[in-house]
């Protein structure tokens, strides 16, 4: 366990909660103005750690978009989600109920079905984008009994855990990025025909370096990269599913249970997460509200 602060009123502390990625944060109250010194900290922090966990927080929209701009500008809630909360265009919500809603009535049922790799469902937050979002705070409102928790996993970890001879062959490769587009699978919902008419292509190192702390991470995802620029689909498939194997290695992931009050802060410029999928067959209520960091563009 790590003191990084002490104050009168409060202890700040960060504790490791796995090997590679995670940490749990007490003693901040994320509702109040931080202060420089605790965003300093918070910040240093979650580059050491990847992801933070807060527990027992009161964070409404507001409150959430006022912390989220302690770190840095918001983007707006997604590209490709024209439903925010009336007030603040910042939230993105997830909840499953909505998805039908959006993609068309049997959509959960399709994506049961839908499995394109063994990695489906990992991603890094719209890769697709020029300038991909540099981090992304979600904030539970109301969760299962039971089930739907999420995990991240460490890209600089899944990075230099690689051989000198694959990391120098990756150094040197760049992806193409893809959301949307009429290759995506679709439903007759109106956020599906919104995807499908609104591409977002960009290319991106495949090994990125940490604008923050210099460190190089593998930057390509299941969600987003559609493929290897200048190698052939089959090489491109072939080192995409051997890179997607290593980035979701167990021991680089940490899983988080989550409680009305928690909030996970990640850096997407060093990690990918796995939304849920053991709820799609059950019809429970999860809603969660995220607030996204606008990001630089990659550099490898
Ligand atoms: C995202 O915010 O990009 C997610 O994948 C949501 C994670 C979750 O639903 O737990």
């Amino acid at each position: 366990m790590t003191v990084i602060r002490e104050n009168p009123a409060r202890t700040l502390t960060v504790r490791p909660v796995a090997g590679h990625i995670g940490a749990d944060v007490d003693g901040v109250d994320l509702a109040r103005p931080l202060g420089g010194d605790v965003v300093a900290e918070l910040k240093d922090a979650l580059h050491a750690h990847r992801v933070l966990f807060f527990r027992g927080q009161h964070l409404d929209h507001a409150a959430q978009i006022a912390f989220g701009r302690q770190f840095g500008d918001l983007t707006y809630a997604h590209p490709h989600d024209d439903t925010p909360p009336e007030g603040h265009p910042e939230i993105f919500t997830i909840d499953p109920r909505r998805y039908e809603e959006r993609y068309g009535p049997d959509y959960r049922a399709q994506n049961r079905r839908r499995q394109y790799s063994y990695f489906t469902g990992w991603h890094t937050d719209v890769t697709a984008a020029v300038n991909p979002p540099a981090g992304s705070i979600l904030r539970a409102d109301v969760v299962p009994e039971f089930g739907g928790d999420t995990q991240w996993t460490n890209l600089v970890a899944a990075y230099e855990g690689l051989s000198e001879p694959v990391r120098a062959f990756v150094d040197t490769l760049r992806a193409e990025h893809r959301y949307g587009g009429s290759d995506r699978p679709a439903g007759d919902g109106a956020y599906a025909r919104r995807v499908n008419d609104n591409l977002l292509v960009a290319v991106h190192p495949v090994v990125r370096v940490h604008p923050a702390t210099g460190e190089k991470g593998l930057f390509v995802n299941p969600g987003f990269t559609s493929h290897i620029v200048g190698l052939s689909p089959r090489e491109s498939h072939a080192v995409l599913e051997l890179l997607y194997a290593e980035i979701t290695r167990p021991e680089y992931t940490v899983r988080f249970r989550w409680a009305p009050g928690s909030v996970a802060f990640w850096d997407n410029r060093a990690t990918a997460h796995l939304a849920p999928r053991d709820l799609e067959h059950l019809d429970v209520e999860r809603r969660l509200h995220r607030v996204t960091l606008i990001g630089d563009r990659p550099v490898g």
